[in-house]
């Protein structure tokens, strides 16, 4: 198996896709300002070679995201995961932690539109439950016929960004207890959190979010911001990616065809050394509106 590295980004404009039934702020807002993940440095390493897995832990604790290929089954993702992370299993999960996602024609049920061949807003996975797992782990069985790619972005970047541009917006996304997600059952939480130097991002853009009315009136700015973050790539059989939960939002865009990805979610091993989240460029002093 080999990873691939975000090395740098180039940006490209994207075709137009058609649009589902669902509010699809992503395809719309995508439109020629995504950035296309077709820069890459890839390094390759050997399966058996004692560094693929350093490499890919190195990347993970960095920058929170590797891109794999030649992940060459469902069980391969499995193998790597358990290598890597503490399986959890979803709801929707088989008993192994295995997720098989495709259009099965889940549109419009509340919380199940991976399951179409809709978009997905850029979230959280588990952003309902206390502590979602940290990690994420993809891998693509079947592309789609047109579509499909994949968006990520990075929370860092967004946070950032705000931080500069926007404090008041990165406060107020920062205030404890200013989202309820995840329905009347879910979780009280706020898109940035911070432990220590740390921060978490936590986010879905559906009806399963709700905002309060200080964080509602930011919410344009915010989907300016991860727009302006927004990195999409195409997957082929056996290629996937493994990200921080805890840094990065994923989505992906509407798609037709027979697409199916492979999802294992986890948290990794503590001897590893990936602290999820991440630490903020600055710190905004409380209070401060600057
Ligand atoms: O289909 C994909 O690429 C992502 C699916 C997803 O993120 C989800 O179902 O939570
Ligand atoms: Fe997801």
């Amino acid at each position: 198996m080999s990873v691939w590295r975000v090395d740098s980004l180039s940006l490209d404009t994207t075709d137009d896709l058609a649009f589902c039934l669902v509010a699809d702020v992503l395809d719309r807002s995508l439109g020629g300002q995504a950035g296309m993940l077709d820069s890459w440095t890839r390094y390759r390493v050997d399966s058996q070679d004692h560094d693929m897995a350093a490499g890919l832990v190195a990347e993970l604790a960095s920058h929170g995201l590797v891109l794999l290929d030649d992940v060459t089954s469902a069980d391969h993702l499995l193998r790597l995961a358990h290598s890597i992370a503490t399986i959890v299993p979803h709801r929707d999960s088989d008993a192994s932690g295995l997720t098989a996602i495709a259009d099965i024609g889940e549109q419009m049920r509340s919380g199940f539109a991976g399951f179409s061949a809709c978009a997905l807003n850029p979230h959280t996975d588990r952003s309902g439950i206390v502590n979602p797992p940290a990690l994420l782990m993809m891998a693509c069985g079947q592309p789609a016929s047109t579509g499909g790619e994949c968006v990520v972005i990075d929370g860092k970047a967004v946070y950032d960004d705000l931080a500069e541009s926007q404090p008041k917006a990165a406060k107020a996304f920062g205030a404890p207890q200013s989202v309820l997600f995840g329905g009347a059952s879910g979780c009280l939480s706020s898109v940035f959190s911070s432990t220590g130097d740390r921060i978490t991002v936590r986010l879905r853009l559906d009806e399963l979010a709700q905002f309060s009315p200080e964080t509602t009136r930011w919410l344009p700015v915010l989907r300016a911001a991860t727009d302006r973050h927004a990195t999409m790539f195409r997957l082929n059989t056996g290629q996937g990616y493994i990200l921080d939960n805890h840094r990065w939002l994923h989505g992906r865009r509407a798609f037709t065809g027979q697409r199916l990805m492979y999802r294992v979610n986890g948290n990794p091993l503590p001897y590893l050394g990936i602290t999820p989240g991440f630490r903020p460029a600055r710190t905004l002093a409380p209070g401060s509106s600057t």
